[in-house]
């Protein structure tokens, strides 16, 4: 049992970060997750003689290894370009390394270190036999044709066939790399290798893909809030939900909070928020998808065709007032300002659809507020998870249909919620997720490492 006082960081985790610190000092993003997950497991590592003896943390925070290669490729006037490839296999203790690609200019080796880290904790939560890994570019498909994309995508994938394959590492998607960088990923890969195998997921459905995959992350993540809320005899029904971005994972959140009732009212892109005072509703739904996933255009040019929705330019949701916040970008999108506007505008559950949303302070201001707060690690995980069953897939070489799919994500999201529930309870009954998550996700892996003796 967790004490109740929700705002207490442990002050025994400070050497172990200042000793990190010295080794990864211009590493930002992933000193503070590993910060984040130090809070939590310090305090039972050090408790814990196996742990301690064998050195499990210390080992937790060092990648397997890290591939880091040039991609060169033409652009559609002829002109040479460079991009930088990485692929971070960071543990392997439960699986084969398994992980998105993200093709972001902000991409950096920080990035993808924290990216890979924190799926050491959301794949082992999902139950399934996945390792943890992170890659991409610091190539950005935005303005690029699709050539251009396809000429790309051949050569990062000329290198990066040497690392990954179905028992190795199996790559995904991530922000910039969908559907179609998939396609291409995956044609480039096998002809590489002349094998016909899983080694990717996020394929498309006539090549091997899973039915709701494409969904995955973002159904997931309101199923997770859906459990939160049913805990305390809530729903979704009627509640006023902010989401942030209009991505793969920000459109399928505002779809399946649509379905359960929830009325939706903002959805962002990089350029600003679009504000649906009233609620979105389907048919703008329908028109964003075709805008972003088709078109690939900005969210700016939808409200010059729609006088009922108001666009913020250059502005994030969180100053609407509503009762959730599904953050569904990127990383650090919720600073401490934004995290007391948000509470301030009436926010009293926030359920991480991206990957680390919420700075280190955000998080504790959300629980010194006693907001329901879901880390992106437990509450994004569908889409990894259906990542995994499409793997299953691929190795028995059968098709779920969209029910049976849509009903193990369910049951993962369902039993990740119990896990974080059974090791993050407090004293006082209410559940600190952020721990229940980071101790259920560690345990699994701390054990298999364990057994593995010194390796
Ligand atoms: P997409 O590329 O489909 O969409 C990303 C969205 O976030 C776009 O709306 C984009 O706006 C916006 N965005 C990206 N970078 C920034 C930035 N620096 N500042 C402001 N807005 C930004 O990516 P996904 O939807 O796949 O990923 C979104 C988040 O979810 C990421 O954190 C990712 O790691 C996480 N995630 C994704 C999973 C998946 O299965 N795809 C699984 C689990 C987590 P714009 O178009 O203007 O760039
Ligand atoms: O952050 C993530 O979990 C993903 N981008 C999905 C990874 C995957 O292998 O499906």
């Amino acid at each position: 049992m967790l004490p109740s006082d929700k705002t207490s960081t442990s002050p025994s985790n400070a050497p172990f970060i200042d000793d990190l610190k010295q080794r990864c000092g211009n590493e930002p993003e992933f000193l503070q997750a590993v910060e984040e997950v130090m809070d939590s497991l310090v305090p039972i590592a050090r408790t814990n003689e196996a742990y301690t003896k064998a050195r499990i943390l210390e080992r937790l925070v060092e990648p397997d290894r890290v591939v880091m290669f040039r991609v060169v490729w033409e652009d559609d006037t002829g002109a040479v370009q460079i991009n930088r490839g990485y692929r971070v296999q960071f543990n392997n203790t439960i699986g084969p390394y398994k992980g998105g690609l993200r093709f972001h200019p902000t991409v950096t080796l920080s990035v993808l270190k924290f990216l890979a880290f924190e799926q050491i904790f959301k794949n082992s939560l999902t139950g399934l036999p996945m390792g943890a890994g992170k890659g991409g570019s610091d190539f950005d498909p935005r303005g690029k044709s699709d050539h251009e994309v396809m000429r790309f995508c051949q050569s990062f994938m000329t290198e990066l066939f040497r690392h990954v394959g179905h028992n190795k590492d199996v790559p995904a998607g991530d922000i910039g790399v969908g559907a179609r960088e998939i396609g291409y990923l995956f044609g480039h890969y096998k002809r590489l290798t002349g094998q016909y195998t899983g080694a990717l997921t996020g394929k498309g459905l006539s090549f091997g893909g899973s039915l709701v995959r494409t969904e995955a992350t973002g159904y997931g993540t309101i199923y997770f809030a859906r459990e939160m809320l049913t805990r305390r005899n809530e729903s979704l029904d009627g509640k006023r939900c902010l989401v942030s971005g209009s991505g793969n994972v920000a459109l399928y959140a505002a779809q399946k909070l649509m379905e359960l009732g929830a009325i939706v009212v903002s959805l962002s892109d990089s350029g600003g928020t679009l504000h649906f005072p009233k609620g979105l509703t389907t048919d703008q739904f329908a028109h964003i998808q075709e805008l972003k996933e088709k078109r690939r255009g900005r969210l700016s040019e939808f409200s010059q065709n729609d006088p009922s929705v108001e666009y913020l330019e250059g502005q994030r949701p969180w100053g609407i007032s509503a009762d959730c916040a599904f953050p569904c970008a990127t990383q650090n999108e919720i600073a401490l300002a934004d995290a007391k506007t948000l509470v301030d505008g009436g926010v009293r559950l926030v359920a991480e659809g991206a990957n680390m949303p919420s700075s280190n302070d955000a998080v504790r201001y959300f629980h010194s507020k006693e907001i329901l707060f879901a880390p992106g690690k437990a509450a994004n995980a569908g889409g990894v998870a259906v990542s995994g069953l499409e793997q299953s897939q691929n190795s028995l070489r059968i098709f779920w249909d969209r029910k049976e799919v849509d009903r193990r994500l369910q049951e993962i999201m369902s039993s990740i919620h119990d896990k974080c529930v059974d090791h993050g309870k407090r004293e006082d009954g209410s559940i600190d997720y952020v721990c229940g998550a980071n101790v259920a996700g560690f345990v699994k892996v701390a054990n298999a490492m364990v057994a593995y003796g010194i390796n």
